[in-house]
């Protein structure tokens, strides 16, 4: 399967970073990306109320605006934005946690033709210390655990640094629309049976702006909660409908 060339010939590849409220390290992020790999970059606004949406125009971003709060959300509408000819699309968060330079480890084996998706694991790459903090490592842990256990599969991280192919993505058919998203990915890669590869990446503590997620108990025990049960909510839904085909 050859992935589809854009105007230039060589397959297009976006760049999608969610951002909520992220003015005060957009743009040096922005700065980091190696233009060279990406023929677009889409900021998706997930309703700031700063100056993110300017900050990304200015630094030569596609800006779409999703008002529903949440990561998935916010992914789901950047998707929907892109041009037919995206043959690769590449997450990354916008607060600089993970270096943008390294996004051509994530594209290498894509464009090799040797994976479909392929996770920047965090732990696989030496984190700088305190980069990811006890629960979150606790957290990815009873995940990955759970997922070992349900699917058979050892994935090491949850990262949400990640490429993956557009056409493989279609597949997976993706949902959740806020801390369930990188899990429902590599799940339903899972289940669509796609060669699935992980690379270490680096990994540090936001370059600047509000602790959101990790850095905020409350936020983290949502999101740990909604994490497992997606993995088991999937898995229930593999089983019914393996169930009715088998009847
Ligand atoms: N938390 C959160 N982040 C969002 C949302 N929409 C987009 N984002 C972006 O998604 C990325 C990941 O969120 P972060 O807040 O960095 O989550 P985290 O890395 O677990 O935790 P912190 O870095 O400690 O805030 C960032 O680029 C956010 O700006 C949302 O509704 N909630
Ligand atoms: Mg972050």
């Amino acid at each position: 399967m050859c992935l589809k060339p854009d105007s230039t010939g060589r397959p297009g590849v976006a760049l999608i970073i969610p951002a909520l409220n992220e003015e005060p390290v957009l743009a040096t992020t922005l700065e980091a990306v190696p233009r060279s790999l990406f023929d677009r970059i889409v900021v998706a606004d997930n309703g700031s109320r700063d100056h993110t949406a300017e900050i990304a125009a200015e630094g030569g971003a596609t800006v779409v605006q999703e008002p529903e709060r949440g990561y998935g959300a916010a992914c789901l509408r950047a998707l929907a934005s892109l041009p037919a000819e995206t043959a690769i699309v590449v997450f990354m968060q916008a607060d600089l946690s993970e270096d943008p330079g390294e996004a051509g480890r994530l594209l290498g084996p894509i464009f090799e033709g040797r994976a479909d998706l392929v996770i920047g694991s965090r732990t696989l790459g030496r984190p700088d210390p305190g980069a990811l903090l006890p629960h979150q490592r606790f957290g990815n842990w009873l995940a990955i655990g759970l997922i070992r256990l349900l699917y058979g599969h050892r994935y090491t991280d949850l990262g949400p640094f990640r490429a993956i192919r557009a056409d493989a993505l279609r597949r997976l058919a993706m949902r959740d629309r806020n801390y369930g998203w990188t899990i429902e990915m590599q799940v339903r890669a899972l289940e669509e049976g796609l060669r699935v590869l992980e690379v270490p990446v680096s990994y540090r503590r936001r370059a600047a702006g509000e602790n959101k997620v990790s850095g905020n108990p409350a936020a983290s025990l949502r999101a740990g909660a909604k994490i497992i049960w997606t993995v088991w909510k999937l898995w229930l839904r593999g089983r019914i409908a393996a169930r009715r085909e088998n009847r």
